[in-house]
């Protein structure tokens, strides 16, 4: 388990080893911002069942496209199974509906 290589934050590493450790999981937990070399690295060593990895500071998409990338690089690594998680960027705020003034026109270029 590990954070991606930006992302510095921790209670979900947290929150996830906890969870999997109560359910009989064996967890070893990297911490937050793993680079991609050590992300190899650790896996070469200990051989997990499953990679997870949890990216929550909205730069998720590149960093973990590079981690997958690194891991999948490597033969003894490349059918292990890897989940990717947390919390995707905020939703944009909603576009406000056109105006519905009465009498209101677009203005052309001319300004008539
Ligand atoms: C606390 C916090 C911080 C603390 C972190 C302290 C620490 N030691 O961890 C500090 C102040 C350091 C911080 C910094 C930053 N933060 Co911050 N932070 C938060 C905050 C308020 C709570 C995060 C948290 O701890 N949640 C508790 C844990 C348990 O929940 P969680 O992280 O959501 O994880 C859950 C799920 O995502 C899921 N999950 C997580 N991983 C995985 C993996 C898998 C496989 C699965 C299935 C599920 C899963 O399971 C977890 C439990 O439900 C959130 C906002 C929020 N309310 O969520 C922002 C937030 C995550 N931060 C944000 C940002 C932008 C930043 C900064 C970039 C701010 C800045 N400009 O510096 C920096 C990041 C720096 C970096 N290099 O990463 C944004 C991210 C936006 C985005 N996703 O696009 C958020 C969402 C705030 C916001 N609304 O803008 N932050």
């Amino acid at each position: 388990m590990a954070g991606t290589a930006s992302d510095a934050h921790t209670w979900n590493l947290v929150f996830l080893e906890l969870y999997c450790g109560e359910r009989g999981h064996d967890v070893v937990n990297l911490g937050p911002c793993v680079p991609p070399e050590l992300l190899v690295d650790e896996c070469l060593r200990v051989r997990p069942r499953l990679v997870v990895i949890s990216t929550v500071n909205g730069h998720g998409l590149v960093d973990g496209q590079r981690a997958v990338e690194a891991l999948r690089a490597r033969p003894e690594l490349a059918d292990t199974p890897i989940v990717i998680g947390g919390s995707s960027p905020p939703a944009p705020p909603p576009t406000p509906p056109p105006s519905s003034t009465p009498g209101r026109r677009p203005c052309s270029p001319t300004g008539t």
